[in-house]
């Protein structure tokens, strides 16, 4: 085996980060090299994204990155799902709007008119999400006069090589991809009257996009080539899951969202699949993540934010976690994905709304709060597991659970005594790992034909999960 190093764009939804990725003879390192806030912009329109902000982040960690390792030979980039921009004339058009923005709803009405949710489910085996793409695009007039329509990774991609592509993971949260056969729904398309601008052509992980140009290249300082991943962030996590037998194991991907499934080879658009609301998205290498997305670290990160505007002060999620870790009896729990709690605001008075509206005593202090929320993320998340388990006929034996809610011991260990199941924790960096193995692979330094087997055993070798049994 060889090596080198390659750069990996992870853009989350509360921070972005460039890393460099150092692959080697039984070598796999991440390095740091820019992180930066996101987060949802109130503007005039509604919730948007600074991608403005966000681009000029990348760009410059980039440059960072070649000052730091001249040799790196490639860009992988990865971002959350469901989100678009539009550009015209080589540049973009507006900034893109934020999933949590209420436009998606309205959308929902007007596919469900044309389109039974029953028949788009056996057409795209997507979860609903009142944001999917498509919903979104019906709502947008710019569109037909766009020359494209791209996703978050792919625009970032596009203006830092021109080329117009659509990577296929991601492509698959949009809504418009068969499930059968994941290429674009053309007539599905038509029917809804999206333009063919919204259906890029499809590249799969590991193809290479092109090298950097104009601006873009002049101030990163090297022709670096973008190579395409799991664009999809869940995607390229789900590669760094290091699951030794996938058939026996469940994942859950948690960040600000838990994404919790299997790994299988074909996929479950069943009527029973449908309605246990469990989504059929692209993985890399063709597998298929069939998961449900539970409402994970949001419920908590939208909590702290709003006490730590009452303070006017930081608040130590390590020390909170330790403190709510002590709270002793009974625990009440709530709904996690309930929709009330999906947009940003008042989050401790919404948990607290929703607690008294099902007769549960709501906890007095932030300990507290902060306890029931974790457990009830937990909840949901063991459920998750069970219904995956009953979908896809399989006889699950341990949970991995990665992302950066691997760090936290009070979820994963709630996560195991709810589950009746092991958790095995780790990688934090789950989705970076997945960026930089899939470069790394088409550089052929994994090996010939080197499959997720492969890098799911160099992920376990680098970062040996944490195990948490359950409690009996
Ligand atoms: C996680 C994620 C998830 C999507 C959501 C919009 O970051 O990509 O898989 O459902 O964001």
């Amino acid at each position: 085996m060889t090596g080198g190093a390659v750069a990996a764009v992870d853009l989350g939804a509360t921070s972005g980060r460039v890393m460099i990725g150092r692959v080697g003879n039984g070598t796999l390192e991440l390095e740091t090299v820019a992180r930066f806030p996101n987060g949802p912009v109130e503007g005039p329109v509604g919730l948007h994204w600074d991608f403005t902000a966000l681009y000029r982040h990348v760009v410059e960690g980039l440059r960072e990155a070649v000052r730091r390792e001249p040799g790196i030979a490639s860009v992988g980039i990865d971002s959350w799902a469901v989100d678009y921009g539009l550009v015209s004339a080589g540049e973009l058009w507006g900034e893109p709007f934020h999933y949590r923005d209420e436009r998606g709803l309205r959308g929902v009405e007007r596919v469900h008119n044309s389109v039974p949710f029953a028949e788009l489910y056996a057409r795209n085996g997507l979860q609903f999400l009142p944001f999917n793409t498509l919903y979104q695009y019906v709502t947008d007039t710019r569109l037909v006069d766009a020359d494209a329509a791209l996703l978050i990774p792919d625009l970032v991609a596009f203006l830092l090589t021109g080329a117009v592509v659509a990577e296929r993971t991601n492509a698959s949260t949009t809504g418009l991809l068969r499930v059968d056969s994941g290429v674009w729904d053309e007539e599905l398309a038509e029917r809804l009257g999206i333009p063919a601008s919204a259906l890029p052509p499809l590249v799969d992980p590991g193809t290479r996009i092109g090298p950097l140009h104009g601006a873009a290249r002049e101030r990163v300082g090297a022709a670096l080539p973008v190579v395409a991943v799991g664009s999809h962030d869940t995607a390229s996590a789900v590669v760094a899951v290091p699951m030794v037998d996938p058939a026996t194991a469940a994942y859950i991907s948690c960040g600000t969202w838990g994404l919790v499934g299997v790994e299988l080879e074909e996929p479950v658009p069943s009527d029973a699949a449908r309605e246990a609301n469990f989504t059929n998205e692209a993985g890399v290498d063709g597998r298929v993540r069939f998961l449900h997305n539970v409402t994970g670290l949001w419920l908590l990160s939208e909590t702290v934010r709003t006490w730590e505007a009452e303070d006017g002060a930081p608040i130590a999620l390590p020390d909170l976690l330790a403190e709510a870790a002590l709270v002793t009896g009974e625990i009440p729990l709530f709904d996690a994905n309930d929709p009330r709690l999906s947009a940003p605001g008042d989050m401790p008075a919404r948990v607290a709304a929703v607690l008294a509206e099902s007769g549960s005593v709501v906890p007095l202090g932030r300990a507290g709060l902060a306890r029931t929320i974790v457990e009830s993320i937990a909840q949901a998340f063991a459920d998750a597991v069970r219904t995956a388990a009953r979908l896809s006929g399989r006889d699950l034996g341990t949970i991995h659970l990665v992302g950066g809610g691997s760090l936290n011991g009070l979820l994963c260990q709630a996560t195991a005594d709810r589950s009746g199941l092991p958790v095995l924790a780790g990688p934090v960096e789950a989705t970076a790992l997945g960026n930089v193995l899939v470069q790394a692979r088409a550089h052929g330094w994994l090996g010939e034909g080197a499959s997720l087997a492969t890098m799911r055993a160099h992920v376990a070798r680098a970062f040996p999960p944490v195990r948490f049994e359950p409690l009996d």
